[in-house]
């Protein structure tokens, strides 16, 4: 077959110049090498091979020269840009370690005169809020007297500084809160002032205490900041052991805020109610819209709450309506408006009574907590009472943080049901 027959031969004659299984045809060439390495040292020799081999290379892509070139300057020209890069980066993190060691040196120098200068006039101008680990809360300017006499302790808010800002503005609503613990039945606060944070309150308070329960007694002044539509923000307290203090002198001292402690005030939740008058109807409106955070007061951890709102009238149990009970909920949601009839002479007298309930199927209702609002009380309620007055016919809402009834009794104490006889007293 021709195929077979043909085969060998022509595959001798192809691969003639490489392989060269004939000894005439590869003489030639292995002299002409000889005659080469003679004159060409190594080196050459090794460049000229790679020069060779790279041009065999390059004729076998199948682009023009000036391309090939062009790709492979462009390429090298990117991994120097890259090794640039990688240089300076280096480089600049070298720098910043040595400038923060530098740094660090110098804050601990700070501090420490910081320290110093805080025993003589602790200047806040210089606080600095991210070198410190401690957070700034500000200081207070406060005052102390106690008449012997009178058993009363006088409790001076004078203003505060540097406080720490809670609003998203950079700024807070701040008031002070001041009550004498262990027996905290008498809260006092004093005005807000909004958008700011040096207040100057200038604010006295009197709390009727014997010599001997005063030495057994610690004043609270707790800073807080105000918000009408959610909880109100402790920026923070001054807590101080009555029997540390010299009485024979008035105290007046600035000191620096702490946080506030966790362990004495009971979270009894929160309320949210909107109240609104039309002085010409003699209709008071009080809208009990929700809760949250109520304490759990069932052994399943939740509560089964109601309102109850109810007036007085001169210091007397006048009218009472409350809201349908939410079941098993710590954050009820009630919607529920409740009219009272109250001339615009007698809205001057009455105080609004809201407790929240736990509701018990067996056992007697339980009280979770109160609050009440009206000329006689004090702080947010009294604020709250007074903007619905002086926004006549526009419902104003504000949520309230709940107190013990206790509290609330004690600072309100209501004489019996006014008889149906009198009713409308006038
Ligand atoms: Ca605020
Ligand atoms: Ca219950």
């Amino acid at each position: 077959m021709p195929s077979t027959h043909w085969s060998p031969d022509s595959s001798s004659r192809s691969s003639a110049p490489s392989t060269s299984p004939l000894p005439w045809t590869i003489e030639p060439t292995t002299t002409t090498f000889t005659s080469t390495n003679t004159t060409l040292d190594p080196a050459e020799a090794a460049a000229a091979a790679a020069s060779a081999f790279i041009n065999d290379v390059l004729d076998k892509i199948p682009l023009p020269r000036w391309v090939i070139y062009s790709i492979f300057a462009v390429g090298g020209l990117l991994i120097l840009i890259c090794c640039l890069c990688i240089c300076i980066k280096c480089g600049c993190r070298k720098k910043k370690k040595q400038r923060q060691k530098k740094d660090d040196k110098v804050k601990l120098i700070d501090m420490d005169g910081k320290s110093a200068a805080a025993l003589v006039q602790s200047d806040v101008m210089d606080a600095d809020y991210g070198s410190t680990n401690q957070e700034k809360r500000g200081k207070m300017l406060y005052s102390l007297e106690y008449k012997t006499v009178q058993s009363e302790l006088i409790v001076g808010i004078k203003k505060a500084d540097g406080l720490k800002a809670m609003d998203l503005g950079g700024s807070s609503d701040p008031y002070v809160k001041v009550y004498i613990l262990p027996d905290k039945t008498k809260t006092c606060e004093t005005k807000v002032f909004r958008h700011t944070l040096q207040p100057i309150f200038n604010e006295h308070f009197i709390f009727q205490i014997s010599k001997s329960t005063l030495l057994n007694s610690t004043a609270v002044m707790q800073v807080f900041d105000f918000n009408r539509f959610h909880k109100h923000n402790i920026i923070g307290e001054l807590r101080l052991q009555l029997c540390n203090v010299d009485w024979n002198h008035v105290i007046e001292e600035w000191r620096d805020l702490a946080e506030p402690a966790k362990f004495e005030e009971e979270n009894l939740g929160e309320i949210c109610f909107s109240m609104r008058y039309v002085p010409s109807a003699g209709k008071l409106t009080v809208v009990i819209l929700e809760a949250r955070n109520l304490k759990s007061m069932d052994v399943g951890g939740s509560s089964d709450p109601y309102v109850k709102v109810q007036l007085a009238l001169d210091k007397r149990k006048w009218k009472k309506k409350k809201t349908c009970i939410k079941k098993k909920t710590l954050n009820p949601y009630y919607n529920e408006s409740f009219v009272f009839d109250v001339s615009f002479d007698q809205i001057q007298r009455v105080n609004l009574v809201i407790s929240v309930w736990d509701h018990d199927a067996v056992t007697r209702n339980d009280a979770i907590g109160k609050i009440f609002l009206g000329c006689d009380a004090a702080g947010n309620q009294l604020r709250h009472w007074a903007d619905m007055l002086s926004n006549p016919r526009r419902p104003v809402a504000q949520w309230h943080s709940l107190l013990s009834s206790q509290q609330i009794n004690s600072s309100l104490t209501l004489k019996k049901k006014i008889p149906l006889a009198s009713k409308l007293p006038l």
